[in-house]
Order: structure tokens, then C-alpha cells, then sequence
């Protein structure tokens, strides 16, 4: 079995849990803020079997979008050294970021 952390964009997330629970998959939403754009996004947590995971990515991939995002002031990036470097103006996000995790033990109690 496998946990998939899904961080989407605000935009995408309604959609995207519709369809998977749509497909049979079981979902759970939480509020989460990206580090560099400070800005909210969404996390979902989805608990599959291993061969499932194809199905998941491909209904990750046809929902979610990239999209531009404009820079707030203020935020910066630091390189190895400590020294502030130039930033763009603006940043593509998404479509999504995933994370497939092992699971040791699946329980309802
Ligand atoms: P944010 O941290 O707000 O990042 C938004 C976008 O800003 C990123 O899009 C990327 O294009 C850019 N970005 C992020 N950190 C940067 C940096 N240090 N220097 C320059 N540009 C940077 P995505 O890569 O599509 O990420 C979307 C969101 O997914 C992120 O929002 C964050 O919430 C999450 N994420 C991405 N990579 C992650 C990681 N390795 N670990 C945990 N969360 C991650």
C-alpha cells in the first residue's frame, strides 16, 4: 500500500477531489501554505494499493494545471552561500507535487 501527499493548487483541488473520489479513491483534504509563494494551497493524503498508483497520476496529471504565479514582495531565494540572489518576477506552479510513500500498516479502528 501506498500514501500519496498531493500538494495542488487552490484552483484545481475541488476538481481533482471530485474525480478521485469519483474513482473510487479515498481522500482526505487539508489547507497547507507553500514555503516560497506563501500563498495557500491544498494537500491531499489519498491511501492506495500499489497498482493503483498509475490510475491516481493520470487523473493528477489530466486535472491540475501549471499556471504563472506573480511574486509577492519580500520573497527571496538564498543560495548555498547566504547570498540573496535575484528572483523572476514571476514562477511557474503545478501542475502538482507528489510524494509516494510506503506504508507500513493501513488500520480503521
Ligand atoms: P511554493 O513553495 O509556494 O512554491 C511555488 C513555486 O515557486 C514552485 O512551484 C516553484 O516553481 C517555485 N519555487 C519554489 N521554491 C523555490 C525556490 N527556492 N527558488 C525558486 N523558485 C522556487 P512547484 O514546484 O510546482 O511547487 C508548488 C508547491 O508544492 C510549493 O509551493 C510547495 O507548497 C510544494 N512543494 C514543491 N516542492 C516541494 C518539496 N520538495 N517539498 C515540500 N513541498 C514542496
Amino acid at each position: 500500500m501506498k500514501l500519496l501527499l498531493a500538494i495542488v493548487q487552490d484552483p484545481d483541488a475541488g476538481r481533482l477531489q471530485k474525480a478521485l473520489t469519483e474513482a473510487g479513491f479515498g481522500v482526505t483534504r487539508l489547507s497547507s501554505t507553500g514555503g516560497f509563494l506563501r500563498r495557500g494551497n491544498t494537500t491531499l493524503l489519498i491511501g492506495i494499493e500499489d497498482e493503483q498508483l498509475d490510475g491516481v497520476t493520470e487523473i493528477v496529471s489530466r486535472v491540475c494545471r501549471r499556471r504563472q504565479e506573480m511574486l509577492v514582495p519580500g520573497a527571496s531565494v538564498v543560495d548555498p552561500e547566504g547570498v540573496f540572489s535575484t528572483v523572476p518576477d514571476t514562477v511557474e506552479v503545478g501542475g502538482a507535487t507528489l510524494f509516494v510513500l510506503g506504508v507500513e500498516r493501513f488500520m480503521k479502528l
